[in-house]
């Protein structure tokens, strides 16, 4: 279309949409750029959310009503493009939990899943579909689509983690089911570790086991054992200039990623060490789980240390720089733009 046509042309346009309009009809050659831009521009914002500043935010709720009261007693992270949306990416939400000593979050299932990335407390647990596992700082663990959850804290100090769901995707494809349990704590059904032990040693059951459908039978995988892989890995080879040393997260019975919706990863940086940039279709989630550093989105620079939340738009370049050795947490809906065939990356210099 040519941009230049005369006021009586425009007139004679507009009158033509203003009788398609009460028809609900409308001319796509009005709207065809806004609808296919020549690469993705994300709406959404870079944001860092300081742990020093959320947490007594939290604690001061923790006095305000109990986790029961509050079903899920959690400050959402909303990506300041998206105020009351409970977003922090386009698709993804995330929040910070806190189980208080003694309380109990209670038993309830929704197709939305969940991944909870510990932050603090030694003695909070989490029971999932039967099994519970203790939450410790650094674990990743998983809640699938409509497994029977609770959450507890049996010590005496308070549990926090970070929550990530895919609910603005169930929310936009208007699939959303929610049921809450009639006890407070529903029934274990296998020993703490079982998971793990069936899962999570290299080893399979000699029968195929069905146990959470496209999630993962590991649900928690332990901090521990991530840091200790990545540090290895460091050592066998040169760091990559854009992932540094990265592993993702798997299900071991087939090799894919854990969750259905949520592809995770951790990164371990080196102090001193620092990654070119990169930039992919998906808006990406990180927790710091270790170590001080800054991390560059776009054009704007984020200083964070341990337990900060970060996050990145879609098509955005980011890049890290590490002050001391980093560890660090993330989520995407990444699997999703493989699965759909929209994933895309670059990577810039290094
Ligand atoms: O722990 O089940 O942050 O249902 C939001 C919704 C956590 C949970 C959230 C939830 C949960």
């Amino acid at each position: 279309m040519s941009n230049k046509i005369d006021e009586k042309t425009q007139a004679e346009r507009q009158e033509f949409y203003d009788r398609l309009a009460p028809g609900n009809i409308a001319p796509l050659w009005e709207v065809l750029k806004g609808l296919m831009p020549r690469e993705p521009q994300s709406k959404a914002a870079p944001f860092r959310w300081r742990y020093q500043d959320v947490r007594p935010l939290l604690m001061e709720s923790g006095e305000l009503l109990t986790a029961e009261e509050a079903e899920r007693r959690v400050l959402v992270l909303e990506n300041p493009s998206w105020p009351g949306q409970s977003r922090i990416t386009a698709s993804l939400y995330a929040g910070i939990q806190l189980i208080l000593p003694g309380e109990t979050a209670p038993a309830h299932r929704h197709t939305p899943s969940a991944l909870r990335f510990v932050l603090e407390g030694e003695q909070g647990f989490t029971a999932v579909g039967g099994e519970r596992t203790v939450m410790k700082a650094g674990d990743f663990i998983i809640t699938p689509a409509w497994a029977w959850h609770d959450h507890g804290n049996e010590g005496d100090q308070p549990v926090t983690w970070m929550d990530v769901l895919d609910l603005p995707m169930f929310g936009y494809f208007e699939t959303t089911f929610f049921q809450g349990h009639n006890d407070l704590r529903h029934m274990m059904s296998r020993p703490e570790g079982d998971s793990l032990a069936r899962f999570g040693e290299g080893l399979l059951p000699m029968d195929p086991v069905e146990r959470y459908g496209q999630t993962s039978p590991i649900f928690n995988y332990p901090y521990e054992r991530t840091r200790e892989a990545l540090l290895a890995a460091s050592k066998g080879a040169d760091p990559d200039p854009h992932l540094a040393t990265t592993l993702r997260y798997a299900n071991p019975t087939d090799g894919g990623w854990p969750m259905p919706t949520i592809a995770t990863w951790m990164t371990y940086l080196p102090a001193g060490a620092a990654t070119a940039p990169i930039r992919s279709t998906d808006g990406v989630i990180v927790s710091v789980a270790e170590g001080t550093g800054s991390m560059k989105i776009g054009e704007e620079e984020f200083d964070f240390r341990e337990k900060d939340t970060l996050t990145a738009p879609g098509w955005t370049w980011r890049s890290f720089r590490a002050t001391t050795d980093c560890f660090l947490f993330h989520a995407s809906d990444r699997v999703v733009h493989e699965k759909l065939g929209m994933y895309r990356e670059e990577r810039a210099g290094g």
